[in-house]
């Protein structure tokens, strides 16, 4: 039967949302859609019939606002990433529903806690780290401030591995979130498409018209749609996140089974399931494989059919794609899109090649989130051929067009040519992913003020030449509903006390808090719910490691994912010489002190790892000297995720952002410790230098060289030798770990981790120790002083409203979508 519209068939009634209501719908599912009896059900049956109930309310909305965008005709937005770090989706859903009461209220009833049951759930991990999350934040701001969008990723059936730490040392295990089932998605078993890899292409000439060509590929399969609705905050609009997994084409195996090649048929299933199987962990060593390229691939493809499906049922005309579509991608990972769209424009549709690329281009957008050399994307040209050979095709064709009109301007030498073009021909041919990107947009943004100022000078140096007007930054932001209202109840219901509700709805307002950050009442209260929140996250440490740390003591908080250039190593190395110094000092008064650390390593990345055994090793010789007890503690959480962000967020005091500046695109981790009264020590690097403007510097402690700096640093080849002998603190700190006295079973297990700061220090952890330890030491003075302290804290809080989402969002709704 082909599809029935009907838009006069009205939407069902909505369903109730008093206590009452949701009470009755919730032991409906529990009964109708779980199959289980009050008396037999358990915690995970309370979970699925609550997601249940939940979910209704949500749909009430989802149709609402499906149909509105297609009766105004407005432009949809279309958010392509390879990553959604969503985390947890029942808190958020209800909270946003705003059905908290009344959802606790019938759950009371039935004697169930929300609270217990929620901690069931398991974290959503579809990212790596930052730019995954940012995607899940922008998601739901995208619902909040109103506008059409869809975001498009990978259904993983395995998210980033599990972490286990065993004797110290980083274990991966893989992570099965999809056990239980997930209530919140909907499989969409009609929206399929045919994604194709490998094969040949066809010339078709026909007398006298410009030749066609024929994609013939020799391998085929099906991409499925699974639908999350994403709640924006108090419902105002429910968006989807169409997330895609690849299937076998039934035809094919009933063909090979039908021919007695059985196990041909079984290899053809587990070559589709295979591709949406994992997620891939950020990593130099992980890039560059060829089933990475193919899910890459994979989901811009089938996003894109997608998108012109829609597009062409409800507009008819292809011309009109810019103005009723905006595609952005998320770092370049979906960039082979922009030669997808090619394609299906020239070879499918039939549209000419220069106003193909003039749609392409109007329609596309591009969103940079790192620097890092090992981090930008190329495929040697081979392995793209061989996979695709129409796109080859096109892609040169691209590059002939971008580089014959290059070259007839002014400045474009033979060496800014090689820069530009879309082939990088030193050694082994790749095709430049960044450089695609950028040419298929008509935007590109960097994530902070002074990343995107650091993309013209470096990695974009010619194209900004030739596109000055291209490149443009939107700053990060982060969804203040999870990262306040819901993971810091105790601080929203302050706030909303103080200065009233508006805040919710525009986190500007918490600039109202200013006034309060003199009143000693309402310092007070400010501690009293950081120390209960401080109570919260000891709890945890002690249920997951066994390990008790006093709320007392200054929470100093690291988490983030492991990486050289985030600098852990400086901050353990930095603990070290503090323990040096109150084993040598005993009778001055140290500011009691628990260093936490949590992050997850690249599996290949080995340096990281072994700083995750650095921090183990270290963290079991402090915690067990009694001449330190009470005065110093270290502390690794493993398996670090969302959630565990949300009780760690909220507990911390100090916030250590302190990477080497230039290198951290953004961050937004910074974001969340500073709204939630966190005083921050970091460095001039990505959002911090922002932060820094609107916090005010006396409200955070920033150190260390700056991004100039650190560049002509390593110009002029600075000396680290001499930087550790002329410290005194540092190179005792150094020789104890080189030398083994946290490794005592491997001695030397250091020695090239720490050869490499004498040899080249290229992260500047030795240039800049000496600023730390001031740092840290000035963070004690504060600290010593609590009203000082509270006040810093509490205008943290009152001046990082600017740091939401929403205003992100509406920053790229406004200049780059125009939606
Ligand atoms: C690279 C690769 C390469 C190998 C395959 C898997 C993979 C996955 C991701 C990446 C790039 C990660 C880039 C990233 O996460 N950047 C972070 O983006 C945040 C949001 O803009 C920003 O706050 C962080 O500073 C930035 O590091």
């Amino acid at each position: 039967m082909s599809k029935v519209t009907n838009p006069d068939l009205p939407l069902p009634a909505p369903r109730a949302n008093d206590a009452q209501g949701l009470a009755a719908s919730i032991l409906e599912k529990l009964t109708y859609e779980v199959g289980k009896d009050t008396i037999v059900a358990r915690p995970h049956d309370w979970l699925r019939a609550i997601s249940l109930a939940v979910r209704d309310r949500i749909i009430d909305n989802w149709m609402e606002s499906t149909r509105r965008t297609y009766e105004d005709g407005s432009k949809r937005v279309y958010y392509l990433s390879l990553e959604f770090l969503i985390g947890r989706l029942l808190r958020d859903s209800i909270s946003n529903l705003e059905l908290m009461e009344e959802i606790n209220e019938a759950l009371e009833q039935m004697g169930v806690s929300l609270v217990e049951i929620a901690q069931l759930e398991p974290d959503a991990a579809l990212g790596n780290g930052g730019l995954g999350r940012l995607a899940a934040c922008f998601m739901e701001s995208l619902a909040t401030v109103d506008v059409p969008a869809y975001g498009y990723g990978i259904r993983y059936v395995n998210g980033l591995f599990r972490q286990e730490i065993a004797d110290g040392w980083q274990v991966e295990l893989p992570e099965n979130w999809l056990a239980h089932g997930n209530p919140w998605e909907f499989h969409r078993r009609e929206s399929t498409y045919e994604i194709n890899f490998g094969g040949k292409v066809d010339i078709i000439e026909e007398g006298g018209k410009e030749p066609r060509y024929e994609w013939k590929p020799s391998e085929r399969m099906i991409a499925e749609a699974y639908d999350t609705p994403v709640v924006g905050w108090r419902a105002k609009r429910v968006n989807t996140l169409r997330l895609w997994s690849a299937d076998p084409i039934d035809p094919i195996l009933l063909d090979k089974f039908n021919a007695g090649d059985h196990i041909g048929a079984l290899e053809e299933s587990t070559k589709a399931e295979t591709l949406t199987r994992v997620l891939y962990p950020a990593d130099a060593n992980e890039a560059g494989q060829e089933l990475r390229l193919r899910q890459e691939y994979f989901f811009s493809s089938a996003s894109l059919q997608d998108i012109l499906r829609r597009h062409v049922e409800q507009f008819g005309d292809l011309s009109l794609l810019p103005e009723k579509v905006a595609i952005h991608m998320n770092d370049t990972h979906p960039s082979i899109a922009v030669v997808e769209l090619m394609r299906l424009l020239i070879d499918i549709h039939g549209v000419e090649f220069d106003t193909a690329w003039d749609l392409t281009t109007r329609t596309f957008a591009y969103t940079n989130h790192t620097l890092l050399p090992e981090a930008l994307e190329s495929w040697p040209v081979p392995l793209f051929e061989r996979l695709f050979p129409r796109h080859m095709q096109l892609v040169y064709a691209i590059n002939a067009k971008i580089l014959l009109s290059a070259r007839k301007e002014a400045g474009t030498d033979d060496d800014a040519i090689r820069q530009i073009s879309l082939i990088d021909e030193g050694g082994q041919r790749r095709v430049r992913m960044g450089n695609l990107a950028f040419l298929g947009s008509h935007s590109v943004n960097g994530v902070s003020a002074l990343h995107t100022e650091l993309m013209k000078d470096t990695v974009f140096y010619n194209l900004h030449r030739l596109h000055p007007d291209r490149i443009n930054n939107k700053t990060n932001g982060i969804t203040p509903r999870r990262w306040l209202k819901e993971c810091n109840p105790g601080l929203t219901g302050l706030i909303r006390e103080s200065i009233g509700d508006a805040f919710l709805d525009d986190t500007e307002k918490l600039q109202a808090l200013n006034d309060l950050a003199e009143d000693s009442s309402f310092q007070e209260r400010f501690a009293e719910i950081k120390y209960q929140n401080k109570v919260k996250l000891s709890n945890l440490v002690g249920e997951r490691l066994g390990t008790r740390i006093d709320p007392a003591a200054m929470f100093d908080i690291q988490i983030k994912r492991i990486h050289e250039y985030k600098r852990q190593l400086l901050n353990i190395i930095e603990a070290i010489a503090l323990y040096d110094q109150i084993r040598s000092h005993p009778e001055m008064e140290w500011v009691p002190r628990v260093k936490l650390f949590a992050g997850k390593a690249a599996p290949s990345y080995h340096n990281a790892k072994l700083i995750i055994k650095l921090a183990n090793d270290v963290a079991r010789v402090i915690n067990n000297d009694p001449a330190v007890r009470g005065l110093l503690k270290i502390v690794f959480i493993p398996n670090y995720n969302v959630s565990t962000a949300e009780v760690m967020i909220p507990a911390a005091d100090l916030s250590e952002q302190i990477s080497t500046a230039g290198m951290e695109a953004s961050g937004t981790g910074n974001m969340k410790f500073a709204l939630n009264g966190a005083l921050t020590i970091g460095t001039l690097d990505g959002a911090n230098v922002e932060m820094r403007d609107w916090v005010g510097e006396e409200n955070m402690v920033i150190f260390g060289l700056t991004a100039e700096e650190v560049e002509k640093a390593r110009a002029d080849g600075h000396n680290p030798r001499q930087i550790i002998e002329s410290s005194k603190e540092l190179s005792q700190a150094l020789s104890a770990i080189a030398s083994g006295v946290f490794s005592h079973d491997d001695p030397g297990r250091y020695t090239d981790l720490i050869g490499g700061l004498y040899d080249h220090d290229w992260f500047m952890v030795a240039a800049d120790f000496d600023a730390f330890a001031a740092a840290q030491r000035e963070v004690d003075t504060i600290w010593n002083d609590r009203t000082l302290w509270n006040v810093k804290a509490i205008r943290n809080t009152a001046r990082m409203g600017w740091f939401s989402s929403d205003r992100t969002i509406r920053e790229y709704a406004r200049d780059i979508w125009r939606a």
